[in-house]
């Protein structure tokens, strides 16, 4: 018989796949098994590496049988698939959220330990995948979680950048960027299937030709490249589910390659094939501030259009009617980065499908969802005419027909009005001809959100104020959530079983469950209990620090933490002006030590490899510590500790252990937050302003369990539109205008007054983020939160409270808000 004719007639090649036994027995037959026949190595030879490989292996054969399942039914059902693009997913370590996930975390450990293992030596190992650079690329990561915990079919699509986000160094204070070879020790998380590549095509032209009598458009594409998929498990928690991640890698295609190759130069057609590589080489560092550059234009497009064509080919099944498209998908847009996906959906259904342009319009604009994430003016996304018309000849036509409709819609609706039609163009004129992301994606999205109330807003009211007039009904907000599992279950494994104990074990997938703890605020045995494990986190933060770092937490030290991408906006500055005022009055002998509430400043944050600003800041806060630790002044009383390479890791053991939440950026200016949100749930006291979702964490747990302070929105576009002069708070504060001199005679530079003279005059005659206007107010929220801590059991009750009435912050209310106000997609169990 030829190939073709044979069918599977043995019975275990008809039976479905089946995980291992979920049991000691059958875990360490199956990681015993792995070791030998994939590691190639006897236990008895094998190292930690080969050993977690093989456990890593493991616990994927676990979920094969279901992964597989899941990915066939995507093709047979009928329902709708949420397809998540984004150029970023900071996923965290995979092995802890896939054994928890799979309920196996005790039957490895034992299992392991039968093998002679600690399973926390493998543990150890796991580099994470650092596939993003801050708030985005994580609340990507969380929502892909609860869409598998909710059993919705979803694809989460991005780009398996070979180095993630850098590593952060210090060598004399200062920030040093290393490569993230993430990699190195092997990706035991996911799978390629070089099978299932598509070809992106880059460059060009562009020309038309008649189609049986109709003029027709197509793209004569220049040079192209591979995307191959690497799949990675996306499980549920302890519901069977697991879905798929799908992240492409460029591959140099043959052609690509072939004439210089043929002309005898076969070192440049290997250099040809690192071009191509180049496209998933690496993750741009830049959090809100994109640089133009061109590579980072083939990463958007390379991703999208392979997702796409992706969904199109091989998700939906043979002959689908692609006018039927809007029912079976959502491509939700993070932020701008995927927007280039609209222009080309519109090429694949005219240029490829031979579908009319209003038919193509109309799906598309019901296929696409886009949520901002940023207020930053300096963030929202632009390509110039030239470069995407250079990269992408065929697109940036299409992009130019969107907006000719577009603008005649405006005209019909509010008249010639020429400035109107100016500003609200999707082609920019100032200062380069450019295409404006945020407002394609604003045309073409069926809806738009915001990722908080305040946020929604101010999008409404400002940065898109005009389509918002236009289309009210378009705009949306989705208040941000981060997921129960990894921030709640995972990283305070004391605090979770105390609330089982407590409430049961629902909440995991149920957040709001934990108002049951309001019922026990009041309680003296849970309180000691609560305060008892904050306590022990503290200990284990500070075993982490020293074990990487030799620093320590003390005992009774309040902990104060700040742990975000270091911004200008967030005002770490702030915080060190904060820092630098409570050394000042110590050892100025104006507040006598023993008065003083024991604390240690925490820091985590990296900068931009290019923001000069936010790398002077880090400068100063390290120069600050090493002061500050070395003074036997202050000693017992104040310290300061900056653990570089702040990653989503090391933030697993630092939000458990936190006391206070710094979130003081200045109102108007971050767009959600949730660091916030992680740290109130682990029953962190919040000191913030009114931005972004601290306003909603404020509302929930109330004024008497939140420390407010600062200018309210409103009153910052007042004092700007005022015209605000820094120097004359400097004049008026004494104690800034203390902290600022010490700064500036080099207190903290060996009296070196240039280090920081940059950052000085920054702050006393711009100060963009108004940090010394806020001052004064936050310094007196300062002096609230240690009259608050000296109370201990009030402190307690309030760090109770946060975590009970932080249920509405999971990631899983999130996803139902998205369902119901966006994507109308529903479970598929
Ligand atoms: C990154 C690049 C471009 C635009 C925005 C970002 C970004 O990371 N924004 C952050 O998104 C988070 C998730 O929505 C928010 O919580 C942060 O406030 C926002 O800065």
């Amino acid at each position: 018989p030829s190939a073709s004719e044979l069918r599977p007639t043995h019975p275990l090649a008809l039976a479905p796949v089946a995980a291992p036994p979920a049991s000691v027995d059958g875990f360490v037959r199956r990681f015993l098994q792995n070791l030998n026949f994939d590691q190639g190595v006897a236990l008895s030879a094998s190292d930690d590496n080969d050993r977690y490989l093989a456990l890593a292996g493991t616990v994927r054969d676990y979920l094969m049988a279901r992964w597989l399942d899941d990915q066939a039914q995507q093709s047979r059902q009928q329902s709708k698939t949420v397809c998540y693009l984004s150029a970023e997913y900071l996923l965290g370590r995979q092995l802890d959220n896939n054994l928890l996930a799979a309920r196996l975390t005790e039957i490895a450990t034992e299992a392991l330990a039968q093998c002679g293992i600690d399973i926390d030596d493998l543990r150890a190992l796991e580099i994470e995948p650092g596939l993003g650079n801050g708030g985005l690329g994580r609340l990507a990561a969380c929502f892909i979680d609860s869409l598998a915990t909710m059993s919705i079919p979803t694809i989460g699509y991005g780009i398996r950048y070979e180095y993630g986000i850098f590593r952060q160094a210090f060598a004399d204070g200062q920030q040093v960027e290393q490569p993230d070879a993430w990699l190195r020790l092997g990706s035991p998380w996911d799978f390629p299937h070089p099978e299932a590549a598509q070809t992106i095509s880059f460059g060009g032209r562009t020309e038309t030709y008649d189609d049986d009598g109709v003029e027709r458009t197509r793209w004569v594409p220049e040079w192209n490249v591979l995307a191959v998929p690497y799949n990675m498990m996306v499980p549920g928690y302890h519901n069977g589910r697991v879905n798929t991640l799908r992240l492409w890698r460029a591959v140099a295609t043959n052609a690509f390659d072939l004439h210089t190759f043929n002309s005898g130069d076969y070192v440049a057609s290997v250099r040809a094939q690192t071009f191509a590589e180049n496209i998933s080489k690496v993750l741009y560092p830049e959090d809100s501030t994109p640089q133009g550059k061109e590579l980072r234009l083939q990463q958007q497009y390379f991703f999208v259009a392979a997702s796409i064509a992706d969904f199109v080919e091989h998700v939906l099944p043979d002959g689908f009617d692609l006018t039927k498209l809007p029912e079976r998908v959502i491509f939700q847009l993070n932020d701008t980065h995927p927007v280039i996906g609209v222009p080309e959906l519109m090429r694949v259904l005219v240029d490829e499908k031979g579908m009319e342009w209003d038919a193509a319009w109309a799906i598309t604009q019901k296929c696409f969802a886009y949520t901002c994430h940023t207020l930053l003016p300096e963030a929202l996304e632009v390509w110039s005419v030239d470069l995407l018309g250079r990269l992408l000849p065929r697109h940036l036509e299409i992009i130019y027909r969107i907006n000719d409709a577009f603008l005649l819609e405006v005209r019909e609706r509010f008249g010639d009005d020429e400035m109107l039609i100016r500003d609200m163009s999707i082609i920019g004129e100032h200062p380069f001809r450019s295409v404006r992301m945020a407002y394609l994606a604003t045309v073409a999205g069926s809806k738009v959100n915001g990722v908080a109330e305040l946020h929604s807003q101010l999008l409404r009211d400002n940065v898109l104020k005009d389509f918002a007039r236009m289309w009210p009904e378009k705009f949306t907000n989705v208040t941000n959530g981060v997921t129960p599992r990894r921030f709640l279950r995972l990283a305070n494994p004391e605090l979770s079983t105390l609330i089982t104990e407590t409430l049961g074990a629902g909440w995991t997938v149920d957040l709001e469950r934990l108002r049951g703890l309001e019922a026990y605020a009041d309680d003296p045995e849970f309180r000691e209990r609560f305060a008892a494990v904050k306590a022990a986190n503290k200990r284990r933060l500070s075993r982490v620090l020293a074990a990487r770092d030799g620093t320590t937490i003390d005992d009774g030290h309040l902990l104060d933490v700040m742990i975000k991408r270091l911004h200008e906006y967030k005002r770490q500055t702030l915080k060190v002006l904060h820092i630098v005022s409570a050394y000042d009055e110590i050892v100025s002998g104006r507040v006598p030590v023993e008065k003083v509430q024991p604390r240690t400043f925490l820091f985590g944050a990296k900068a931009a490899p290019g923001y000069a600003m936010a790398k002077h800041i880090i400068h100063l806060i390290n120069a600050v510590g090493e002061v500050v630790n070395a003074d036997p002044r202050v000693e017992g009383r104040l310290k300061v500790l900056y653990p570089s390479n702040y990653n989503v890791t090391l933030a697993e053991s630092i939000i458990p252990a936190a006391d206070l939440s710094e979130q003081i950026s200045l109102a108007g200016k971050e767009a959600s937050g949730t660091g916030n949100m992680k740290l109130a749930l682990n029953g962190a006291l919040t000191i913030g302003t009114d931005d972004g979702a601290n306003v909603e964490i404020r509302q929930l747990v109330g004024d008497d369990n939140f420390f407010l302070f600062g200018m309210s929105e409103p009153e910052v576009e007042a004092l700007w539109a005022d015209g605000y002069r820094p120097a004359d708070f400097y004049h008026e504060d004494e104690r800034l205008r203390r902290a600022i001199d010490l700064i500036a005679a080099g207190a903290f530079s060996g009296g070196d007054r240039s280090v920081f003279e940059p950052l000085i005059s920054n702050l006393l005659y711009d100060d963009r983020f108004m940090a010394l206007a806020d001052f004064g107010s936050y310094l007196d929220a300062q002096e609230r939160v240690d009259a608050a801590y000296a109370d201990q059991d009030a402190w307690v009750r309030s760090a109770i409270l946060n975590v009970a009435r932080s249920g509405f912050f999971s990631s899983d209310r999130a996803m139902r808000d998205y369902l119901d106000r966006i994507w109308h997609a529903t479970p598929v169990h």
